[in-house]
């Protein structure tokens, strides 16, 4: 075994030329305190190994001499540079960076300075020629079993390629109001939670005023809806029941002051929509409550924000008779899907609906 003797024994600059010349270069980053670049050169060089520090098991390779690291506290950290002929064939230097005034939670969490206000319209508890027929003031400690937790995506029959997964967890009720709560949570391969609650089979009419107080949430994505469908709907589907949007928002890019209002139905041709929207001469829906209305009857079905009609639709067309059949109201709020498009970095949550009352009122036969 003389050969291996031998090999043993020879210089390593016979075997491997070491690099040469390894400078060093550590940037602070000047919008996050936490975060610093190491930039790196070397003759003969084939790559640099970086420590940071801050763990010791921790480090990052590259070819190119630059990388970054993003420090979780603050401290007095040593970063050392390895450039690397072979893995086991380097030369190194060493710097210092001091890491201040990191606060990880801050960053993570920044406090949302948006305070939402609980004034706003208060619509009157009686109108000339109706009588109250149902309320829901929400002042119970429990959601009364006037509504069913619809549970899952909430894709059945829309298609509108929402994000969220609707729970029950996702609703409460808060001193008075109906709360439901859209959380950036992951929970059966969503990204977000949510809740929708229904009337169906409890609390359905034809025909009225509907009145709801609500306060929206708000951000890109963020899409709170307040609005029917037809009884029959589980035997005809979708839209042969027809659809009364009384209330709907789309969040971020100043859309927030944009009330919307809209029918769907099967027409003659097919599928058909129309509706009206209107917006507020000053805040959002989101800053403070607003009354959401429909004055519908045989002919007509009437949109209003805060007693302010904003549009109508006449209904007499027959091929309109989906409108004069009992519906039952849905509440929720979904996150993204093809009309709101998607949350993006602006988007805060959880993200709430408030809604302080629903009404409905009818004239007697
Ligand atoms: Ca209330």
């Amino acid at each position: 075994m003389g050969v291996l003797a031998s090999c043993e024994d020879a210089p390593i600059d016979d075997v491997v030329k070491l690099p040469e010349n390894l400078a060093i270069e550590i940037v602070k980053s000047e919008s996050n305190p936490r975060v610093v670049s190491v930039n790196a050169s070397a003759d003969l060089v084939n790559f640099y190994r970086f420590y940071f520090g801050e763990n010791p098991d921790d480090f990052k390779e590259s070819t190119s001499g630059t990388a970054q690291y993003t420090y979780e506290q603050s401290g007095q950290y040593e970063i050392t540079v390895q450039a690397h002929a072979t893995s086991d064939d380097f030369i190194s230097e060493t710097g210092d960076i001091e890491i201040q005034d990191v606060n990880p939670e801050d960053e993570e969490d920044p406090e949302d300075p948006f305070e939402p206000s609980f004034e706003g319209y208060e619509s009157p508890l009686e109108y000339e020629g109706y009588e109250l027929v149902w309320q829901d003031e929400f002042e119970a400690e429990q959601l009364s079993d006037d509504y069913t937790f619809e549970i899952g995506t909430g894709s059945n029959g829309w298609g509108n390629n929402e994000s969220q997964y609707y729970r029950e967890e996702n609703t409460r009720l808060d001193e008075g109001y109906l709360v439901i709560q859209a959380k950036e949570e992951n929970f059966q391969g969503r990204e977000y939670t949510s809740s929708r609650i229904i009337t169906e089979g409890k609390k359905e009419f034809k025909y009225g005023r509907f009145d709801i107080r609500a306060r929206m949430p708000y951000g890109q994505g963020i899409w709170p809806a307040i609005w029917m469908l037809g009884s029959n709907f589980r035997q005809v589907g979708w839209p042969f029941c027809g659809e009364i949007d009384i209330m709907e928002m789309i969040g971020g890019q100043g859309r927030e002051r944009t009330v919307h209002g809209t029918v769907h139905w099967q027409s003659n041709q097919g599928y058909a929509n129309f509706g009206h929207s209107r917006n507020l001469s000053e805040g959002t829906l989101a800053d403070k409550f607003h009354v959401f209305s429909i004055i519908w009857d045989e002919n007509s079905i009437q949109w209003l924000i805060d007693d302010q009609p904003y549009g109508s639709i006449d209904t007499t067309p027959s091929h309109l008779d989906e409108f004069r059949e009992e519906f039952f109201f849905i509440f929720n709020v979904a996150v993204g899907g093809n009309w709101p498009q998607y949350p993006d970095e602006t988007t805060t949550f959880p993200q709430e609906m408030w809604i302080d009352y629903v009404r409905v009122f009818q004239q007697p036969e």
